[in-house]
């Protein structure tokens, strides 16, 4: 558990400030947006309004299923077809790099400032103003210790999206980046009116038959190396024909790899719905492995112990350079 130690008052203040100098605002985040890009996301326009100002949401990727009960979810656009040209800055949340903005980045309008409100350690301050904070759980977390800077009171709308980023992002708060701060968070927005019951429901029991069936497949697959502590498992366009499931968030099938005993790396290989050879890799690592530096190797990153990466290819090939350069960290 890593304490925060840094004082970010004076990055929130600035970009509280560049708020308040510009009137409408794009708000975007990382392709295939999850709940934390979100919920912040959703907190922010919220956020935004009651400064008198307007914030849109455009993403790109789609968006998990699980998600549509989010308060003001029915704003959020999906394709960058809906972009307006009238914003005068740009708010971007949670991706670990500008080339997770995938095919955003050349449809950006041009020459606005830029405020990259991220938690990834891979990030590499491509905004106007920076604020990177890898210890926070959340983006969530980070919203919302922006709405207090800036003291703007949390309604019941707002608590409700920045306790799914939060949720969320700490795997239900088990993963190692939960702290004493985000206990306290959940707890005062619990006090908000979140309504608990509603969300795990949401967000936990909402699958179909073919989910499961999907899910069952994939850990069939599963295969293990390096005496247990690497293990792995895919996720075909073929699987996903047959179960008429969509591969949904890597992250319940990681937790499942996770929860066996000594292992160092849990990786989930996704073939995409459009093209057979973009391969999607999550990784879950355990000290001493960094998930960040392996993804890294790929062109990819994210987190100490949660990272994911893209190649170009066949499955066998992804599967064959991963695990080989896991099994060196092994060593
Ligand atoms: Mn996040």
């Amino acid at each position: 558990m890593k304490k925060t130690t840094k004082n970010y008052r004076p990055i929130i203040q600035q970009i509280i400030k560049l708020i308040r100098q510009h009137k409408k605002f794009l708000i975007t985040a990382h392709t295939g947006a999850d709940g934390d890009a979100v919920g912040s996301q959703l907190a922010l326009k919220m956020m935004l309004a009651k400064m008198g100002k307007t914030g849109h949401i455009v993403n790109v990727g789609g968006i998990s299923k699980e998600l549509t009960f989010l308060p003001g979810f029915a704003e959020i656009n999906n394709g960058i077809k809906h972009l307006q040209s009238s914003y005068d800055a740009i708010i971007v949340v949670d991706s670990g790099s500008f080339e997770r903005l995938e095919e955003m980045r050349t449809a950006l309008p041009p020459k606005r400032p830029m405020i990259n409100i991220d938690h990834h350690a891979s990030n590499d301050n491509f905004g106007t103003l920076n604020w990177v904070a890898p210890e926070m759980s959340s983006v969530g977390e980070m919203v919302y210790r922006l709405l207090k800077t800036a003291r703007i009171p949390i309604d019941k709308d707002m608590a409700t999206n920045l306790y799914v980023s939060l949720a969320t992002d700490t795997g239900h708060f088990s993963f190692a980046s939960t702290t004493p701060a985000s206990h306290l968070m959940a707890s005062d927005l619990l006090n908000h009116g979140v309504n608990l019951g509603e969300a795990i429901k949401n967000l936990y029991s909402n699958k179909t038959p073919g989910d499961i069936k999907l899910q069952y497949d994939c850990l069939k697959r599963i295969k293990f190396a390096h005496g247990n502590r690497i293990v792995w498992t895919v996720l075909t366009r073929s699987m996903y024909k047959k179960h008429r499931a969509l591969p949904g968030d890597p992250q319940e099938y990681l937790q499942i790899l996770k929860s066996i005993k000594n292992v160092s790396v849990a990786i989930l290989f996704r073939e995409t719905l459009t093209n057979p050879l973009k391969i999607k890799i999550s990784i879950r690592s355990e000290p001493p492995v960094d998930a960040n530096k392996l993804a890294r190797h790929f062109g990819g990153g994210g987190h100490y112990r949660a990272a994911g990466c893209r190649m170009t290819g066949s499955l066998k090939k992804a599967q064959r350079l991963l695990i080989s350069k896991a099994k060196q960290y092994l060593k």
